[in-house]
């Protein structure tokens, strides 16, 4: 059965553009609930480990610099089939190659630079949610 929550990170491109209220917006209009959200920023080093699994990719220093190159809105949200969903709702990785009306497409600007991040799967959105919120702060 496909679960419920996900987890998103408004990142530094889109805070610095001042897309926090257009994403929120977009967010709330495809029917997720906000069940957790802060602003706040990731060191090098968390950025680090929330980026682990792409540690021998190419681009990982790189995607670590700029994940921690500025404040991030960080949330975890809820709906049926949350995680599919979420993905579809955000776009390609590249925006060069997301749908229309995806929220890359409409704000983000390259491969490394692209606006949100989504989980991939249940299991990954159960880790990230708990990398960033303790359970009280779930609602
Ligand atoms: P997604 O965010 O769509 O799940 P992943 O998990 O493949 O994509 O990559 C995680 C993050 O790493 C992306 N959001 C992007 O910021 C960065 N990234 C992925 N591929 C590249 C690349 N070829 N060059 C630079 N950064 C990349």
């Amino acid at each position: 059965m496909a679960g419920n929550r996900t987890f998103t990170m408004i990142k530094p491109d889109g805070v610095r553009a001042g897309n926090i209220g257009n994403i929120l917006q977009m967010i709330n209009e495809a029917g997720f609930r906000i069940v957790a959200m802060k602003l706040t920023k990731l060191s090098m080093e968390r950025a680090g480990q929330f980026y682990e699994v792409h540690k021998e990719r190419p681009f990982y220093g790189e995607l670590c610099e700029f994940m921690s190159s500025g404040p991030i809105v960080a949330a975890i949200l809820e709906k049926e089939n949350a995680v599919e969903d979420f993905r579809a709702l955000i776009g390609a990785t590249n925006p060069a190659n997301a749908a229309p009306g995806t929220i890359r497409a409409k704000y983000a600007t390259s491969t490394g630079e692209n606006a949100v991040h989504g989980s991939d799967s249940d299991e990954n959105a159960a880790i990230e949610g708990a990398f960033h919120f303790a359970g009280v702060e779930n609602f």
